[in-house]
């Protein structure tokens, strides 16, 4: 090999190693979200009546009832489907997690749930309220991919 031959060869594999340091710094891989929540608030924002967090990773649920109000916290995982019309839509997956100030309370007054979501799919979690069949305040965390 001449010496202007490793010359280029060398100037390459400099450049090769500045694009692997890049590519393993860049912001977008560092920063996903690996962990979500969703609060069930009364719509006028002043009262939250508990929280359902979940995880990228094992994709349990945890559940906590923050009032001893008479209403319950449940929460649900959902996963994003494709319809075979091309849309896409939510879809409860996996039981119903719940937790109110009497349930819990050997893990800190919060209930944990085990649940499994397939390897790539996208979902979220779903908290509401709950009394007698009645619910209230649903919402939904930010997405995840499992
Ligand atoms: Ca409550
Ligand atoms: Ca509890």
């Amino acid at each position: 090999m001449s010496a202007q031959r490793l010359k280029t060869l060398v100037q390459g594999l400099i450049v090769l190693a500045a694009i692997l340091v890049g590519v393993a710094l860049s912001p977008a891989s560092a920063h996903a979200a690996t962990h979500v929540w969703a609060f069930a608030q009364n719509p006028e924002g002043t009262y939250n009546a508990g929280v359902a967090e979940t995880w990228s990773y094992g994709e349990n649920i945890v559940a906590e009832d923050f009032h001893a109000d008479g209403w319950g916290i449940r929460a649900q995982l959902q996963t994003l489907e494709t319809a075979p019309e091309g849309y896409r839509y939510w879809t409860a997956a996996g039981g119903v997690c719940f937790d109110d100030t009497s349930t819990g309370n050997n893990g800190g007054g919060r209930t944990s749930c085990e649940r499994n979501i397939a390897e790539g799919k996208t979902f979220r979690v779903h908290v509401w309220a709950s009394r007698s069949g009645s619910t209230k305040w649903h919402n939904y965390s930010p997405s995840l991919v499992a």
